[in-house]
């Protein structure tokens, strides 16, 4: 309740966000019993801008092998990442939120129909570039995975624990930048097992290949 004046207000912002958010859960588990059905995999990428997550989708599907891959794309503006991909010959869905800072399971619903033909075995979402707000939406994904680069310091997950609490795995990239930056590996995985122990890492670079075998694997080996 707004102490000043009573009118009620703050009540108001929670019951609204509280119904936001159940309605999208939802509409998530419908996504989530979608992708079930047609036994594709998604996998929620999330990180601060230019954390390297097109890169990552990029260098992964130039070598993952006998996998069927699609992207949905989120940007709060330009449709340069999707085109970035869709170069690639992969079937992607641009998602433009408008400035809106996290993609939702709505976004998510209405461009998945545009690849559902295509029969994705993994189905990459790349969420808008932040820490924050993606770590509230459920999209029905079957895995979240934070990337982030070296260059962003080690404190992240005590900055935004929601974020590491939600995910699976934590991609650690350009580590070919390590000897350039004061950026502590081993602080930075304790730190993310802290708040969540069962957490997966792959540190891994793009631009010398390193770590991304074992990241591959990984995807090959999801049930
Ligand atoms: N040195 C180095 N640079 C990288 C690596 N991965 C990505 N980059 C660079 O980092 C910059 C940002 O990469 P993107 O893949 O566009 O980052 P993003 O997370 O998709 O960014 P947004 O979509 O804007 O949130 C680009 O200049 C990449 O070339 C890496 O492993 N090593
Ligand atoms: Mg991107």
């Amino acid at each position: 309740m707004c102490e000043s004046c009573g009118c009620g207000e703050k009540t108001l912002r929670v019951e609204i966000a509280e119904g936001l958010l159940s309605a999208n859960e939802r509409l998530a588990q419908r996504n989530r019993a979608w992708f079930e059905r047609l036994g594709v995999k998604a996998i929620n990428l999330v990180g601060s801008p230019g954390a390297g997550k097109t890169s990552l989708i990029e260098a992964t599907v130039k070598d993952l092998r006998g996998k069927r891959v699609a992207v949905i794309e989120g940007d709060p503006e330009t449709r340069r990442d999707a085109e970035r991909l869709a170069a690639l010959g992969i079937p992607v869905a641009a998602v433009t939120t408008g400035g809106v800072c996290h993609l939702d399971a709505r976004m998510v619903h209405q461009a998945f129909h545009d690849l559902e033909a295509h029969r994705p075995d993994l189905l990459f979402i790349e969420n808008v570039g932040n820490l924050l707000c993606p770590a509230d939406f459920n999209l029905g994904e079957d895995l979240t995975v934070v990337v982030l680069s070296v260059t962003e310091g080690e404190d992240k997950p005590e900055k935004y624990p929601q974020a590491f609490r939600r995910a699976q795995a934590l991609v650690i990239t350009k580590i070919d930048l390590l000897p350039y930056v004061d950026f502590n590996l081993e602080r930075l995985i304790g730190l993310a097992h802290r708040i969540n122990p069962t957490l997966r890492v792959f540190p891994l670079s793009v631009k010398t290949g390193e770590g991304l075998p074992a990241w591959l694997d990984f995807l090959h080996s999801l049930p």
